[in-house]
């Protein structure tokens, strides 16, 4: 092979990988069905995948040092991504896997918050503590009244009172971040909890009686949540010294329910006309291993703490190739967009894998919270329920 065939074959590929990575970016996306079940329409394509990574992240392009023009360094997932709107773009930051199994974050962009994501150029560096977190993800973004986006997310080291041996076991904590331009990442302290570990953690919007506001989600160890798994509520007055106090479980797991396992906080809360609009997640034990879908509920607006609407069952649970990933038959979600004229954009990643994106409004979700049957933890309850509707509707015709 002479050195002309192989320049010819690099630049082949180059064009062809840069013609593939672009048809995937330039995606058009669509909805999944037009008759939907009225309270949110998902979309069909992912809106965000390991394949988004761009390409200067993956390959050296230059011929002489690589000149298979191979992927050097490989990307196994985007998923559990935070999100916000930024300069009229929607922002997903998301949980990018490399194939070394290190999370990182990394924002990406979209025009219309449904195709076209595209990362920014370069991953986002978060600043290390004195202790360096070994793995980080799944950061909640906050646009706090105090005028600091901040990131809240979870934070991994290995467990130092781990037995001699013992190469899993880690600790969680949540790492705190902020920033003005979404470029430049403050670090503070990671939370101070006197609860055990946490997952799960995020940052309420507005001060409540002049402090901030964290939901948590504390466990007794890093996967076991022994007796907590169930979704807190505590306050810090100050974020660069974040010790919570009177952290209180304000929505526990529960026997019989799809949070019977674990039930831990998505995204910062929308604030609406009849209270806080929650999505979460509730996590069930099967013989096929542990099942994540999404539920929502809502809080009262002058007490976060009161729980005041919960609609039985999940909101949305994994459907099709979405049962299918890493981790199979995973929905979580820690990121929402609701924009000024009520449409709300619900991104969701399936199986630890990739991210979609499902379209509602405030108007109908605040309905489907406030008006759709309670769980009433019997089968016989969920009979009635039925019948119940059935006779109203046969009242009717
Ligand atoms: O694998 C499913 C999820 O498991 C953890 O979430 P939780 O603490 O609620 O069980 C996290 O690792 C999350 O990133 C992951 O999606």
């Amino acid at each position: 092979m002479n050195t002309k065939t192989i320049n010819t074959n690099f630049e082949k590929r180059k064009i062809e990988i840069k013609n593939e990575f672009q048809q995937l970016i330039e995606k058009k996306n669509e909805f999944q069905s037009a008759v939907g079940n009225g309270i949110f329409n998902r979309f069909k394509n992912p809106v965000l995948t390991g394949n988004h990574a761009p390409i200067e992240w993956r390959y050296d392009l230059n011929e002489a040092t690589n000149p298979f023009l191979m992927e050097r360094i490989g990307i196994n997932a985007a998923f559990n991504a935070g999100a916000m709107k930024w300069n009229d773009k929607y922002i997903l930051v998301a949980r990018v896997e490399g194939v070394d199994r290190k999370s990182f974050f990394a924002i990406a962009e979209s025009p219309n918050g449904v195709d076209n994501f595209q990362f920014w150029e370069k991953p986002c560096v978060i600043p290390q503590t004195e202790e360096p977190d070994t793995n980080v993800y799944d950061m909640r973004l906050t646009n706090h009244e105090d005028g600091w986006i901040y990131g809240v997310f979870c934070t991994e080291r290995k467990d130092p009172n781990a037995p001699k041996g013992d190469t899993s076991s880690a600790i969680a904590n949540a790492g705190i971040v902020r920033t003005k331009d979404l470029l430049n990442w403050e670090r503070l302290p990671d939370l101070i909890s006197n609860t055990g570990q946490q997952r799960n953690v995020v940052l309420h919007p507005e001060f409540v009686d002049g402090k901030y506001a964290l939901y948590t989600r504390p466990q007794d160890g890093f996967i076991d949540v022994g007796n907590g798994g169930g979704i807190g509520l505590g306050y810090i007055d100050n974020m660069q010294n974040p010790v919570v106090k009177d952290e209180q479980i304000i929505f526990g797991k529960q026997y019989h329910t799809i949070y019977e396992l674990k039930n831990g906080l998505g995204p910062a809360p929308i604030k609406t006309g009849k209270g806080w609009l929650h999505l979460a997640h509730g996590v069930r034990n099967t013989a096929a291993g542990l099942r994540y879908t999404l539920y929502m509920f809502m809080t009262d607006l002058n007490d976060i703490s009161k729980v005041t609407h919960v609609p039985a069952g999940h909101f949305m649970a994994p459907e099709g190739a979405e049962r299918v990933g890493d981790v199979s038959n995973v929905l979580f979600s820690n990121g929402w967009i609701a924009d000024d004229d009520g449409t709300v954009f619900i991104y969701y990643a399936s199986s630890d894998t990739r991210m979609h994106v499902a379209v509602s409004s405030i108007e109908k979700l605040v309905d489907y919270v406030m008006n759709s049957p309670e769980d009433t933890f019997i089968s016989a309850g969920s009979v009635n329920t039925i019948i119940e509707q059935v006779n109203k509707n046969k009242a009717i015709l």
